[in-house]
This record gives structure tokens, C-alpha cells and sequence, in this order.
């Protein structure tokens, strides 16, 4: 490969996306598989199982997996296509190094030389702190186990994150509050065995398929089911009771679901007695929420209000859903705090069909929470500031206490630090934040400022144009290793195929520059299997212990549940049966939360709601799913969902070009007018990089109790386009 110019044409060209590719010769011609091997998939946190078939070494397609439990063989649109990532002809094939106009190949040992060479001598001048790491939960367990020991060991940063900072981190912060453990508290055979679903802010159909066939199940048996969504998505279509909130007041419909509940005596009051502290407060912080006095904030009339408080008091068993729609708010850990408030009060958890969880996102969303690569946390979800914890890892880990650094950075956090020079130097791995950031257009200004930045993907993506090196590293089906779904279930990801060229796995080229940062013995791992062996030990005594968990044990159990403290433990399918949890007296907390406005309210200038999320066809920054052609068919570009009357006063119709403007940038797209979102707000997928970004218009406003961003809502104004400026 020559120099490629870094221009956007000629990265185009030379790197992609080439959306509508199809593999050589057409679908129908590649003859008969070598093998079938049984793995997952490699986007959402269902993780379902599959086999992908191999031919000459190289995955050509799928075929389902039906004695796979979780999904008997179902998969979505994204699971069936996936494998034409293999052979993708954007596949990053050799190391790549920025020359002055663009990028050029180089060889390995070089671009691993310079990698420390240039780490180090920023840290030389601007102290260790100056250089952060960035990761990810696409990742296996194994590798987000390595990554955080590679930056406080190898890197010797305190700024070690993960994009998982966008994505689980308020749901993940308020379980830990409420139940001091951070895992769905039940097998998903509940949700088939329970008489109500209520499911807040998950657009279940499109981004968790998978478990609307276990909803479904539920309502073969007569279940009931209430949806709490500002659109009315394919699962509310079918619900029993559909709540239409206006984006931002999850808060105040949970306390006046509450509030109701209390008043219909649905309080469990044995269960909270016996099994929970801080109920007092609660009563006294919901009082003022009768359903009358918050219908105008939320847009709910209170009859629909008092409705769900009569379903939820008179189901024997509930399962409460939830996932980002409640949870991207700068009152995310408030959100979920008191989705749990309702939950305990009434005293339905820990049994079978009844029960709580958040849905996960991510792949190894689930996993990639309790290996140590988030800024606050250490191997077994222990807490960084802790000195037992600290103890305890650096005893595992053979190293004094004092070696590891102390709490760092989150994501986006360091992007601002970026931005003010504070840290010069990034190393990132499975992140996409050009894309996945809020405030694009401040993304982008951080990363130009960085004196130096590594990354390994297996596609050149947006964040990586801005690289100095560009490590090519592996698809999931080019490893191996282990992860854990939505369920709390740890499962095996087979290696399929090697990785192609030049590429690599991502463990060997983090243990490879771990050695040249002078870490050897630390990081003398030759499996990805050893890199497993090591994670065991050291969560063995934590509140997330796999020390229980082997391969084989996984492979004949089709996963294990965590927490698995030993080899004869069978799993923990289903957490606080008889209502137990697991902080150290054994009882739930309760939590008051107050309602309190987003940080963007509308206003003149700006005066609808955005919200923003995702479809079916497309995976999150879209790096993988905008280059699969199938997909792309499905759905090729963004659109602005909004209502016929908001359309109308807009003088919009179906398919026009638009301007939507915030204060922080503006996108051009067509307007998808439909009847199925709230006339004061609209919907805009993410998926999409550059000028059709969501990104663009979100706002960097934080939640302070876990840092996640304010996807879900801003102001925005939305102008008609001249036809000539049809996009
Ligand atoms: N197809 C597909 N599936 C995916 C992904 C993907 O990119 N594509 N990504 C995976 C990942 S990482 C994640 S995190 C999950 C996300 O899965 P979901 O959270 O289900 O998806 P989102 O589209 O982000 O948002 C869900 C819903 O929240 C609603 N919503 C917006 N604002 C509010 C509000 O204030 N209150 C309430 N109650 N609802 C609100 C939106 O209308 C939307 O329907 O999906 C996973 N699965
Ligand atoms: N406006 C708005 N923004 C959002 C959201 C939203 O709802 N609205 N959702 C947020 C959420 S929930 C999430 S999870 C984030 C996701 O945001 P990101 O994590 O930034 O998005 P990804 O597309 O997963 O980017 C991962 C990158 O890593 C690469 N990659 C994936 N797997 C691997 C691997 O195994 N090895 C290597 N080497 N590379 C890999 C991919 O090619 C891609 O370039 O976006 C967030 N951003
Ligand atoms: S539901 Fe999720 S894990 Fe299952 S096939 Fe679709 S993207 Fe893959
Ligand atoms: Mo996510």
C-alpha cells in the first residue's frame, strides 16, 4: 500500500466505508463450509449464539445455533449479516503511520517503538498523568481485564476509561447504591414467567430483539404490559397501557407511580421491614407527588398515571425493564434509583417472575463493568479509592499498593482535558468518540489538539483519521476469550478464524507494548486463556467473583452466572432470593430523589426536544453496520422523526429536507414525519459521522454521581430547507 493522502476522498477510497459491498461471486456462491463453529455475536448485550461458517479461513456466513438457550437460534438483522465483516475490503490489513500529508504502512516493531518512545516522552515532560487510555466494552472479559492493567501498570496513568461511560455507568452506579452489586437481578426466563412487564425508556424490538420473544412468552401466558417511551416504538405499539413522557421526567412519573401505590396500599410493608433501609424518606419525598401534580411536567394525563400504580399493585409479579432512555440523563442514577424505589416498596424482587434489571447495551456491556478499565474501579468491580480493595488487587497483582495510581478521568472527561492541554498523549481501543461523544464539533477540536494518538480498530473509524498510528487489531471471531451477556452470563467467544495480514489480536499487540514499557513480568501472558486464568484469582472475594468459572465448565453449562466464587458453585442465575443483598447488612437501600429539570430546557429560540437513540439495522457509531450493504438497505440514512402537528406548524411534509440547529451545531436530513412521537419533541438515530451527526447537537451536561452524558435530551429548532439544498 502506498501513501494515502488524508484527505476525506482519498480516505474514502483507500479505507471506506464501501456500504454496498457483497462478497466476491455474489451470496449464493461459496461452495460448501470446512466448519461450523459455535460463537456469538458480536454486537448487543444478548449475545446470542451462533455459528459462524468458515471456508478457507475465512467466515462466509452464519447459521443459527438453536440448543443455544438464550435465543434458540433467533437472531436479528445485524447478528445474520455480521459476518460479512470478515472479508470486508476496508479491513485494516497493515499498521499505518500519519506522514505529513496522510498514512502510510509500517512495520510492527517500528510502530510498536514509537508508541512508547512517544508516550514517554510526554510523560518525561508533562508527568505520567499526561497520557490516558480509552476502551471499550465490545470487548471481551479478558481484554478489558488487560487494558486497565496495562494503564496503571505499563502506562502508569490514572486515566484509564472506558465508553461504557456513555452507556451503563448510571445504571451501574444506582444498582451498586441500592443492592451493593451491579448485575441484572434476574435470569431472563423470569420476564417469560412474570404477570407484568413495565419497561421504561427501551426501545425493546429494535435494540434488545431478543427479549421481546421472551415478552412475547409472557403474553401468550396473559401477562400485562405497561411502556413508558416519549415514541410509540414497536413494543408499545402492543402494550396494554402506553405512558408517552415527555423526555427528562422519568423522575417525577416513578415518585407519582409511587405516590399511588402508597395511597393503594400495594406497600410491602414485611418485605421492606425485614429487608430494606430508608423507606421513611422515600414515603416522605414521594408524598408530593400526586398524579395530578405532575401531569403537565410529564405530559401524562394522571388517570394513565394511577392506571399503571393499579397494574403494577395488583400483578403478583412484576418485572421492571429499563435501559438508556432513562438512563442518558444528567438524573440518570436518580432515574434508576427510583425505578428500584417502586420495585422494593412493593417488595417484587428475587423471586421467580419477578424482579428487576436494566437491559444491557453492549456486547460485553455486562463484563466489561467489573474488570477494572473504568476510571474508578479495579479488577472484581473493586473500588479504586478502597484501601482494602486496593490491597487485596495489589496482593493479586504482586505489586505495592502504591503503584496503583489513584482515581482517574471518566471519557469525556478527558476529552475536555484534551481540549485544555492537561492530557497530550491518548491510546485508545474499541472507542469511536468523534462519533459517540456529545458535542462533535468540541470532540474534534480536542483531538486535533493531542501531540500524540494510537489506536487499534479493525476499520479505520472517524476518531481514527485523527491518528498518528493506526494498529490493526481483530475482529471478535479472531479471538478468543469470554464475555457476559444481560444476563449475568458468562459465555465463551470461540476463535473462529486467525486474524488476516498484518492484523493482530488486540491482547497480543496490549501485552506486546506492555513489554516494551518495561512491564514484562507483569503482562507474561501467551492465551488469552492465561489472561482468564489470572482474572479469576484476582476476583476471587469480590462482590463480581468468577474464581468459580472455568472454559469447561461454560461450554457444559452453555454459561455461567456470576457471582461463581468456586469450582463446585453452580452459577447465580437469579440475585436476593429470600432478600438478601449483598451490602455488608444484608438490606436494600432506598433512595428520596426529588425531580429536577435536563440541563437543556426548551425555550424560544430553541423550543423543541431532541432525543436521540438508535434502529434496528445500525450498531451504535455505525463503524461495523454502515459497511455491511444489507444493513445500509434498511435504513440508509438519518432521519428527524417528528409528529404531523409539529410538521405541519414546520410547513414540513414526509420526506423534506430539513435544518435541525442547536446551540452547539447544526445537521441537515430529511424529515421522517410520523404519528408515532410526541408533538413536542423529535428523534434523530446517532449512527452516522460528519454532517448527519446527532452529536452535533447534543449538549456536554453530565450526570454527577456517574458522568454519563445528556443524550436524551436538548433544545433544538428545526427550519424547512430550500429544495436546492436537498441533502
Ligand atoms: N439496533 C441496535 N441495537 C442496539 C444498539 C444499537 O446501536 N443498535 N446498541 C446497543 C447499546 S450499546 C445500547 S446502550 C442499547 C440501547 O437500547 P435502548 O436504550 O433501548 O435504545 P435507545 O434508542 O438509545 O433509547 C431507548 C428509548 O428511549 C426513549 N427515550 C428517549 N428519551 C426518554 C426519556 O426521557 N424517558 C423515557 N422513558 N424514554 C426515553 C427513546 O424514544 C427510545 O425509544 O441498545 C443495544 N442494542
Ligand atoms: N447522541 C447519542 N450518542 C450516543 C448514544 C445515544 O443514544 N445518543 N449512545 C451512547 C452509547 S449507549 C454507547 S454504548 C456509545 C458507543 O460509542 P462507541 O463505543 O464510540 O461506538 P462503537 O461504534 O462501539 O465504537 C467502537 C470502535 O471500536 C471498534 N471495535 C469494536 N469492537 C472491537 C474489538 O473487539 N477490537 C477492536 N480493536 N476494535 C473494536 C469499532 O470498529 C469502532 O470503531 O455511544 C454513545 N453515544
Ligand atoms: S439481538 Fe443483539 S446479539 Fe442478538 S443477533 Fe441481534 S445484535 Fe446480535
Ligand atoms: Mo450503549
Amino acid at each position: 500500500m502506498a501513501c494515502v493522502p488524508a484527505d476525506e476522498a482519498s480516505l474514502i477510497a483507500a479505507f471506506g466505508p464501501h456500504l454496498a459491498w457483497e462478497p466476491p461471486g455474489g451470496f449464493a456462491a461459496r461452495g460448501t463450509p470446512d466448519r461450523a463453529v459455535k460463537t456469538h455475536c458480536c454486537f448487543c448485550g444478548q449475545q446470542c449464539g451462533v455459528q459462524l461458517l468458515v471456508k478457507d479461513e475465512r467466515v462466509v456466513g452464519v447459521e443459527p445455533w438453536e440448543e443455544f438457550p438464550f435465543n434458540q437460534g433467533k437472531l436479528c438483522p445485524k447478528g445474520i449479516k455480521r459476518y460479512l465483516q470478515n472479508n470486508h475490503p476496508d479491513r485494516l490489513l497493515q499498521p499505518l503511520v500519519r506522514t505529513g500529508n496522510g498514512f502510510a504502512p509500517i512495520p510492527w516493531d517500528e510502530a510498536l517503538d514509537q508508541v512508547v518512545e512517544r508516550v514517554r516522552r510526554i510523560q518525561a515532560h508533562h508527568g505520567p498523568d499526561a497520557v490516558a487510555v480509552l476502551s471499550g466494552a465490545s470487548l471481551t472479559n479478558e481484554k478489558a481485564y488487560l487494558m486497565g492493567k496495562f494503564a496503571r501498570l505499563a502506562v502508569g496513568t490514572r486515566h484509564i476509561d472506558y465508553n461504557g461511560r456513555l452507556c451503563m455507568v448510571a445504571a451501574g452506579a444506582a444498582n451498586l447504591k441500592a443492592f451493593g452489586i451491579d448485575r441484572a437481578a434476574n435470569p431472563w426466563a423470569d420476564i417469560a414467567a412474570t404477570d407484568l412487564i413495565l419497561v421504561l425508556g427501551a426501545n425493546v424490538s429494535e435494540c434488545s430483539p431478543i427479549t421481546t420473544d421472551y415478552i412475547w412468552r409472557a403474553r401468550d401466558r396473559g401477562a400485562r404490559l405497561v411502556v413508558v417511551d416519549p415514541r410509540l416504538t414497536p413494543i408499545a405499539r402492543t402494550a396494554d397501557l402506553y405512558l408517552p413522557i415527555r423526555p427528562g421526567r422519568d423522575v417525577a412519573l416513578l415518585n407519582a407511580i409511587l405516590h399511588e401505590v402508597i395511597r393503594l396500599g400495594g406497600v410491602d410493608h414485611a418485605f421492606v421491614e425485614a429487608h430494606t433501609s430508608g423507606f421513611s424518606e422515600v414515603m416522605e419525598a414521594v408524598r408530593d407527588y400526586a398524579p395530578e401534580a405532575v401531569e403537565r411536567e410529564v405530559g401524562i394525563p394522571a388517570h394513565r398515571i394511577r392506571e399503571a400504580a393499579v397494574l403494577w399493585t395488583q400483578a403478583p409479579r412484576t418485572m421492571l425493564l429499563h435501559s438508556r432512555g432513562i438512563e442518558h440523563h444528567t438524573k440518570g442514577v436518580e432515574n434508576v434509583l427510583s425505578c428500584i424505589n417502586l420495585v422494593l416498596a412493593t417488595g417484587k424482587i428475587g423471586r421467580a417472575g419477578c424482579g428487576y434489571a436494566t437491559i444491557t447495551g453492549q456486547g460485553n456491556g455486562q463484563g466489561a463493568r467489573e474488570q477494572g478499565q473504568r476510571c474508578n474501579q479495579l479488577p472484581g468491580a473493586r473500588d479504586v479509592e478502597n484501601p482494602e480493595h486496593r490491597a487485596a488487587v495489589a496482593a493479586a497483582w504482586g505489586v505495592p499498593e502504591s503503584a496503583i495510581p489513584r482515581k482517574g478521568a471518566t471519557a469525556p472527561e478527558i476529552l475536555e482535558m484534551i481540549h485544555r492541554g492537561e492530557i497530550r498523549g491518548l491510546i485508545s481501543l474499541c472507542f469511536n468518540p468523534l462519533v459517540s461523544l456529545p458535542d462533535a464539533t468540541f470532540t474534534r477540536e480536542a483531538l486535533e489538539r493531542l501531540d500524540f494518538y494510537v489506536t487499534i480498530d479493525f476499520f479505520l473509524s472517524e476518531t481514527a483519521r485523527h491518528a498518528d498510528l493506526v494498529l490493526p487489531g481483530s475482529l471478535q471471531e479472531e479471538d478468543e476469550g469470554t464475555v457476559t451477556s444481560v444476563e449475568g452470563r458468562v459465555l465463551h467467544i470461540r476463535e473462529a478464524v486467525p486474524p488476516p495480514a498484518e492484523a493482530r489480536r488486540d491482547w497480543e499487540i496490549i501485552r506486546d507494548l506492555a513489554h516494551r514499557f518495561g512491564a514484562a513480568e507483569l503482562f507474561d501472558f501467551h492465551s488469552s486463556r492465561a489472561i482468564f486464568e489470572e482474572l479469576r484469582r484476582v476476583s476471587r472475594g469480590s462482590v463480581a467473583d468468577y474464581s468459580g468459572i472455568t472454559w469447561e465448565k461454560i461450554d457444559e453449562k452453555m454459561g455461567v452466572f456470576w457471582p461463581c466464587p468456586d469450582e463446585a458453585h453452580p452459577g447465580t442465575p437469579r440475585l436476593f432470593e429470600g432478600g438478601r443483598f449483598y451490602h455488608a447488612d444484608g438490606r436494600a437501600r432506598f433512595h428520596a430523589v426529588a425531580y429536577r429539570p435536563p440541563a437543556e430546557e426548551v425555550d424560544d429560540a430553541y423550543p423543541i426536544i431532541l432525543t436521540t437513540g438508535r434502529v434496528v439495522s445500525q450498531f451504535l457509531t455505525g463503524t461495523q453496520t454502515r459497511r455491511i450493504g444489507p444493513l445500509v438497505d434498511l435504513y440508509p440514512a438519518p432521519r428527524v422523526e417528528m409528529h404531523p402537528r409539529l410538521a405541519a406548524e414546520l410547513d414540513v411534509t414526509d420526506g423534506d429536507p430539513v435544518r435541525v440547529a442547536s446551540r452547539r451545531g447544526s445537521v441537515d436530513l430529511l424529515a421522517h414525519v410520523v404519528a408515532t412521537i410526541r408533538p413536542d419533541t423529535v428523534f434523530i438515530p446517532y449512527h452516522w459521522p460528519g454532517r448527519r451527526s446527532a452529536n452535533r447537537l447534543t449538549v456536554r451536561a453530565y450526570d454527577p454521581l456517574s458522568g454519563i452524558p445528556e443524550f436524551k435530551v436538548a433544545a433544538v429548532r428545526i427550519e424547512r430547507l430550500p429544495a436546492v439544498e436537498r441533502v
